[in-house]
């Protein structure tokens, strides 16, 4: 069985974690599928919305921990790990001038949920549900926990959840806007592919930039963040979407973007 599956379809890149019988826990294997997925969607200008979600029951269990003998003697390096794999990807996944929709089939725990926290737009089914298990194993939030849950949900929010490991269902994340939307289990997969294949059709430089813009904010001053707008305002003028954008409108019909 692969451990992704990958499918192309109208310009919406569905990629799906495929270990439902470990809750799709992350191993090497799950990390070179994602590596080649994202190479695919840096280079493909076919592809223009990445939609992320998991088999099974579960969307991501984290790390798996079969996969380290615990009785070996000598100090664990799980910074290695961190760097050779989960690093890449989130800085990749911030980096891709595209949209990724994370749809939260079932629990996300430990780095599966920092995962979907990673994705631009995340949907969630009623019956899912994030776990920071970290501390429960004795460890700290990785793969971007600790900057984007804050970020995301206040300081007081995040601390909570990341020293108590206590499961937040669905509608709590919703409500400390973790994710955008909560969608009926049995809705989750046609709506976000119906998320997935809007965005893929809309002007997907201006949605690239959108995302560098709001992210460049987190840090920004508002002077530094009205310098970039008007540099980004600048750049994406020049190109065919503006331009069929507002002739759409004065012709009062439908734009037909190109995405550039
Ligand atoms: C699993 C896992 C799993 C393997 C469920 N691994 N099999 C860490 C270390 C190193 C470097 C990098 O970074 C990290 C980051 C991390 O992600 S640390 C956090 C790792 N994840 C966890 O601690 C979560 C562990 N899992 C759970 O607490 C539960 O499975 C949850 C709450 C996610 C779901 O509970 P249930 O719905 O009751 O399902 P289950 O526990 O029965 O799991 C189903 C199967 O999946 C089961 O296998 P089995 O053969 O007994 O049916 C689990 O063993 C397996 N599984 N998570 N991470």
């Amino acid at each position: 069985m692969k451990p992704i599956l990958v499918a192309v379809e109208a310009g919406v890149q569905r990629i799906t974690l495929n270990r439902p019988e470990k809750l799709n826990a992350f191993n090497p294997a799950v990390h070179q599928g994602l590596a080649d997925a994202m190479t695919r969607a840096e280079t493909d200008a076919t592809i223009r919305c990445l939609l992320i979600t998991g088999a099974g029951r579960g969307f991501c269990a984290g790390q798996d921990l079969t996969e380290r003998d615990m009785k070996a003697v000598g100090p664990i390096d799980l910074g290695s790990g961190l760097e050779t794999w989960y690093h890449p990807l989130i800085k990749r996944m911030r980096a891709l001038p595209k949209p990724i929709i994370c749809a939260v089939n079932g629990v996300a725990a430990g780095a599966g949920a920092n995962f979907a926290l990673a994705c631009d737009i995340v949907l969630a089914a009623r019956s899912a549900s994030f776990i920071q298990a970290f501390v429960k194993i004795g460890l700290v939030p990785d793969c971007g926990g600790s900057y984007f849950l804050p970020r995301l949900a206040g300081t007081q929010r995040a601390m909570a959840l990341a020293m108590t490991g206590e499961r937040l269902s669905a509608e709590d994340a919703e409500r400390y806007g973790i994710v955008w939307k909560i969608v009926d289990d049995d809705k989750l997969a046609q709506e976000s592919m119906a998320l997935a294949s809007r965005l893929a059709a809309g002007p997907t430089r201006s949605l690239g930039f959108i995302k560098q813009a709001m992210y460049a904010s987190v840090d920004n001053t508002l002077a530094a963040q009205l310098d970039l707008e008007r540099d980004l305002q600048r750049e994406i003028g020049k190109g065919g979407d503006y331009r069929e954008g507002v002739t759409a409108f004065l012709e009062k019909r439908k734009p037909d973007f190109k995405g550039w």
